[in-house]
């Protein structure tokens, strides 16, 4: 079962305690550390390759967040935020004793801060308080391997549940000094639930909803960052007689996964990631938000299996749904050979026109410029102002009845159309956040401020083309 043995203590460590897996977190922290190493980082669903190293090194990790408009189901466009690019973050890859110098890169086309608290850091806030990074800027932190484990983890920038809902998870594994046991495949999987302002299946580019988020309703709940992600030519796959290892993680933010292979027993799981207390010959595996499983499994026919959240309602309707193929000779013993086939019709998949590229309207009176302001709104501002205009204590400042707002209205076009990122006070409340700069065009920044100005108790200014123009600070897009 187990792959290498490193040293008499790790010896000795197995065969008084049974089946346990890995050191002490003392004897972890005594570890000395020899050399330096680069993390090898892999998308999903591919994996880092073992650790066959006998002693702890140092490791760097340069992780790098970036904010990408991507699919999310068919013809649904999203701005995740991302760890590395794609959702779930990249896979991280460590052994116990490890001492990592992580590097949080915040690419400057982001328009957002983030930071990252992983679950396999014991330090305040899993690193998130030291790792506090604006766009264009680096942060660095270091932190010692003391738990084995599969570990979540996640960005923590408030509101923490739009980062996270946004795609900003991913799994980094803690290897025990023994390595785990040697298989023929191993694949990474991560479920997450989405909220957008359209229902599921409404076209073209869809802002994220807080509303939603706060009641937990998600529009999406998906594998590996959106509808389809790992069907048909990107299935997971595999030849019978092969043992396959999935490291499945929950990046939430609200659901938890009821983790399940439709027609595939798992023959060992791991559950919540605790490498030292495997179960056997399990059905299906609940895996919290933030948390993680190892499922292990000998594939035994050949066919095409589906991996689902059995809350099936989300399997089917919703995204929660991948599959893995497997190919080599049949043994009718053990399945007939009757296979499972699939289609999936998410709600109102019809076609409705998408509003990008297409000339966007134009006001000609004030109502007009209300109406279209509020899209705007919802489309660029929402998120971090809040659907009342309140904002999030702490993080982003109110418009309603804002008192920085109402005071000057050509201030309020400089900082729509060249961000903000001094200290400021609104209504007696301090904030030291990034206001992005909007590259709107001059149209769409005066209906958004009219509309900003006729909502929520504001002071009834519009704001016309002409004055955006003649006050921008950033060129027009
Ligand atoms: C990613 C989050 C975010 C988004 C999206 C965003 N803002 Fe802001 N906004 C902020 C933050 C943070 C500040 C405060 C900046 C500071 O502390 O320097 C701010 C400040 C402001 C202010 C001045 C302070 C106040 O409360 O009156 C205005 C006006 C404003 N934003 C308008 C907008 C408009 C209009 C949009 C959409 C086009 C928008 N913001 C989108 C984060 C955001
Ligand atoms: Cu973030």
């Amino acid at each position: 079962m187990i792959r290498t043995l490193s040293s008499g203590a790790v010896l000795a460590a197995v065969l008084f305690a049974g089946s346990a897996y890995g050191a002490s977190r003392d004897e972890n922290l005594a570890d000395p550390i020899v050399g330096v190493e680069d993390a090898v980082l892999t998308d999903a669903p591919n994996v880092p390759p073992p650790i066959h190293r006998d002693h702890a090194t140092k490791v760097i990790i340069h992780l790098e967040v970036r904010e990408l408009e991507g699919r999310l189901a068919d013809g649904v466009r999203y701005t995740f935020w991302t760890f590395g690019g794609h959702v779930p973050g990249k896979f991280i890859r460590i052994r116990e004793g490890d001492e990592v110098e992580f590097h949080l890169d915040n690419h400057p086309n982001n328009k957002n801060p983030h930071n990252i608290d992983l679950h396999a850091v014991n330090g305040p806030g899993g690193g998130a308080a030291a790792s506090l990074t604006a766009p264009g800027h680096s942060s660095v932190f270091s932190f010692k391997a003391l738990n084995p484990g599969l570990f979540v983890y996640h960005c923590a920038t408030a509101p923490v549940a739009m980062h996270v809902g946004n795609g900003m998870y991913g799994l980094i594994l803690v290897e025990p000094k023994q390595g785990l046991p040697k298989v023929d495949r191993e694949y990474y999987l991560m479920q997450g639930d989405f909220y957008t302002h359209g229902a599921n299946g409404e076209q073209g580019l869809q802002p994220f909803s807080m509303a939603k988020a706060l009641d937990e309703k998600p529009d999406y709940v998906v594998f590996n960052g959106s509808v389809g992600s790992t069907v048909g030519d990107n299935a997971l796959s595999a030849k019978v007689g092969e043992t396959v290892r999935l490291f499945v993680g929950d990046g939430g933010p609200n659901v938890t996964s009821s983790f399940h292979a439709i027609g595939q027993i798992f023959d060992t799981v791991y559950p919540e990631g605790d490498l030292s207390a495997p179960a056997h010959n399990v059905q299906t595996t609940a895996i919290p938000a933030g948390g993680a499983a190892v499922t292990e499994f000998k594939m035994s026919a050949p066919g095409t299996f589906i991996l689902v959240d059995h809350s099936l309602e989300r399997a089917f309707n919703r995204g929660a749904l991948a599959q893995l193929k497997a190919t080599g000779p049949e043994d009718k013993l053990v399945y007939s050979g009757k296979q499972f086939d699939l289609v999936y019709q998410p709600e109102g998949t019809g076609i409705r026109v998408v509003t990008q590229g297409v000339q966007a309207p134009v006001a000609h009176t004030k109502d007009e410029r209300v109406k279209l302001g509020a899209d705007v709104f919802t489309n660029n501002c929402q998120a971090c102002h809040q659907e009342n205009g309140e904002g999030v204590p702490n993080a982003f400042p109110p418009l309603a009845k804002s008192d920085y707002l109402n005071g000057d209205k050509i201030r309020a076009i400089k900082t729509v159309t060249g961000g903000l990122e001094t200290k400021l006070v609104v209504n007696g409340h301090e904030f030291n956040g990034v206001m992005p700069a909007w590259s709107l065009s001059d149209e769409d920044i005066a209906d958004v401020l009219t509309y900003v100005y006729n909502t929520w108790g504001n002071s009834g200014l519009e704001v016309t083309p002409e004055e955006v123009n003649s006050h921008r600070i950033q060129a027009k897009p």
